[in-house]
């Protein structure tokens, strides 16, 4: 196996009796390199423009081969701009509206107060207080490289663009960290960075004065005391080696690329595999030949698999045909379609429904025709990628609250006084299974004369009485402005919906680019989520017995031991280390359940978990087996592991 060693050079001279800082490097290597580096960096060291050293520290320290991360760089994008204020205003737009820091200005006008130091200074972005223990030095970021390099040139030939991307890429992936800002304090560089793990890096080229010494570096933290131990502790500490650095911005290799990427994930335990299901969906699957109990799909009610919508799908063939032939504007409306939107919006109780080919489609379209670069969107920091992705394609400025907390929603409203907008969040969460608290959101976008909008994907079917939805759990009188659903979970098809006033559908039946520009979905779909929906008007014990089996399950769970609760189907259960996450999914598919691995990016580095969805068509003996089976893989983890770094 091969040994890696962190060596670390910093040389400097002694003036006036203080020591004055001359030059500094880190390199991550192996050690048959070790003699190499180590004469490359005392080169580097006694020959530097800054003067002759007469103290050079160098360290070689081993470094625990399995605890190195491997990242690939953040793909670089360049901003030209021509003047310091031009590149500032570039910077605080980016981090208002393209990572949704409503205080931007004024974190920016801390960013020269925030330099001439060995390290950076962390700014909580929400009391706008610095919050890094010593203020005077900051927080040094240390023990990464890029995995490539080969070589130490001498001190003349420091390439800022290629040490700043290794720091950013590790900054970015730190925990709690939201992004990071940095001017050069190097008089002659005036190109500096915004980086987050969204944007990327973003490189803006002129953000100060040439000649000018001050520069700074600010990372964007947003948490509490632990939170921010941690995230000091994985900046000072987590060894990380950067793929893929590379070594001009102009440089690219296109399908190389994309090869580094996928190798890169792989090392990491994050790429992924398709797995083929040999069987119609049920409570049971056949992957690979083997019969395992399933706890992994979205199909909450178990109608996927129910023969009523076999039936449906085998008379609306033979009566329609399979394709609905054009857009619905065009050709593709037929009797089911229409019909299917009726009863959608009867079920749900509003004026009218709209169809769309997926949720993700639904949110993607509504969002970004009902919002523009006028509006101001209230996220939900734990919201679905497809309102995500809405929110970017609206190109509003885009405001994250904090999980499911009214209170700051509030704060965020006051404080940037929205003049237009929307506020969006999941009905229920769809990794952590709770509710969205939806009368103090509703009432808080009446009091701002906002939108509203709930995703029930994971509510329809599953919450309140008869499954019709958030609204009907909290026995609200008025729902949201908009809602949307699926009809790929729990009612056992695919496509998804918005529904509301008829005005609204009707204008998105103008404006929507994604109902106006694709091909209906087939009359096959509808007609089978027309079944769908009469099965589960025919059958208003289905959710009730979705909700016993969730019981007795999480009831099993915490019976072992294990922390978890749920509002919904969607049963989480926490494991914290991503490899150990896979590694326990493997576990218990081998003991016969199949469950997921759910880790980052669909949740935050650390933050890996298993994953349970339930479904009524489970029996109570299968759930409690499978719970305890878990419970028994699971314990010595949480004992183990408290989901630290
Ligand atoms: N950890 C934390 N903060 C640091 C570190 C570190 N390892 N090194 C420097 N800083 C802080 C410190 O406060 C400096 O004053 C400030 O950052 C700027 O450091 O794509 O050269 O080394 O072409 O001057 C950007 C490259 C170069 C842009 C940035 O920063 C591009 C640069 P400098
Ligand atoms: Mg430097």
């Amino acid at each position: 196996m091969k040994r890696f060693f962190s060596l670390k050079m910093r040389a400097s001279r002694t003036v006036d009796g203080e020591p004055q800082h001359i030059s500094g490097a880190e390199k991550i290597l192996q050690e048959e390199d070790t003699p190499r580096f180590t004469t490359a960096l005392l080169d580097r060291a006694f020959h530097h423009a800054k003067g002759q050293p007469d103290f050079i520290n160098l360290k070689l320290e081993l470094l625990d081969e399995t605890r190195i991360l491997r990242l690939p760089a953040l793909p670089v994008k360049t901003i030209p701009t021509d003047s310091p204020a031009e590149g500032l205003t570039k910077m605080t737009e980016i981090l208002r509206s393209q990572m949704g820091i409503a205080n931007a200005e004024r974190i920016v006008a801390l960013l020269p107060q925030c330099g001439n130091m060995r390290g950076a200074a962390i700014v909580d972005v929400d009391s706008l207080k610095r919050v890094e223990p010593d203020h005077r030095r900051g927080i040094r970021v240390t023990y990464m490289d890029d995995e490539a390099s080969a070589e130490i040139g001498p001190s003349s030939a420091k390439n800022h663009f290629r040490e700043a991307i290794v720091l950013g890429t590790k900054v970015a992936n730190a925990p709690h960290l939201l992004g990071e800002l940095c001017i050069s304090d190097d008089p002659d560089y005036v190109t500096g960075y915004i980086a987050s793990r969204e944007i990327g890096y973003c490189r803006i080229t002129c953000l100060k004065e040439k000649g000018s010494p001050v520069g700074g570096r600010i990372f964007l933290f947003r948490g509490n005391a632990d939170d921010l131990q941690e995230t000091i502790a994985f900046l000072e500490t987590q060894p990380v080696l950067v793929s893929n650095v590379p070594g001009s911005p102009a440089q690219s290799d296109r399908w190389q690329r994309l090869q580094e990427d996928l190798s890169q994930m792989e090392e990491n335990g994050l790429r992924r595999k398709l797995l083929v299901q040999e069987t119609s969906a049920g409570p049971q699957a056949c992957v690979a030949g083997k019969t395992l109990l399933m706890l992994a799909s979205n199909n909450y009610l178990g109608l996927a698999g129910d023969t009523r919508l076999v039936e449906a799908a085998k008379i609306a063939a033979e009566k329609w045909g399979t394709g609905s032939t054009g857009s619905r504007l065009l050709t593709g409306t037929q009797r089911e379609h229409v019909a299917l939107e009726q009863e959608l919006a009867h079920f749900k109780g509003t004026e009218d429904t709209i169809l769309f080919n997926s949720g993700y489609v639904a949110n993607l379209t509504v969002i970004s025709t009902l919002c523009g670069r006028d509006d101001v969107i209230f996220s939900d920091e734990l919201n679905h990628a497809s309102i995500i992705d809405g929110c970017r394609l609206a190109r509003s400025r885009i405001v994250v609250y904090r999980h499911n907390d009214m209170d700051d929603l509030e704060r965020k409203l006051r404080e940037v006084r929205p003049v237009r907008g929307l506020v969006v969040s999941d009905a229920v969460f769809s990794m952590d299974g709770d509710i969205v608290p939806l009368p103090r959101l509703l009432e808080l976008s009446r009091q701002y004369g906002l939108f509203s909008m709930i995703d029930e994907a994971h509510a329809t079917g599953v919450i309140g009485p008869g499954g019709h939805g958030t609204v009907a759990h909290f026995g609200l009188t008025e729902g949201p402005d908009i809602t949307l659903g699926t009809l790929s979970k729990a009612l056992g098809g695919e496509g998804g919906f918005v529904c509301g006033r008829r005005l609204l559908c009707d204008y998105l039946r103008n404006r929507a680019r994604g109902f106006i520009f694709t091909t209906a979905m087939s009359p096959v779909t509808a007609a089978v989520a027309r079944a769908a929906l009469r099965v589960l008007q025919q059958s208003p014990e289905l959710p009730q017995r979705l909700a016993s089996n969730v019981k007795v399950f999480v009831d099993t769970l915490r019976e072992r031991g294990i922390v978890t609760s749920t509002q919904s189907a969607i049963v989480p259960i926490p494991v914290g280390d991503e490899r150990r996450a896979v590694k326990m999914a493997a576990r218990l598919q081998q003991r016969g359940i199949f469950l997921s691995a759910i880790r980052y990016p669909t949740v935050a580095l650390g933050q890996a978990r298993l994953r349970a969805s339930i479904i009524a068509t489970h029996s109570p003996e299968e759930l409690r087996h499978a719970a305890q089976v878990i419970a028994e893989e699971l314990q010595p983890v949480i004992i183990q592991n408290p989901g630290s770094w």
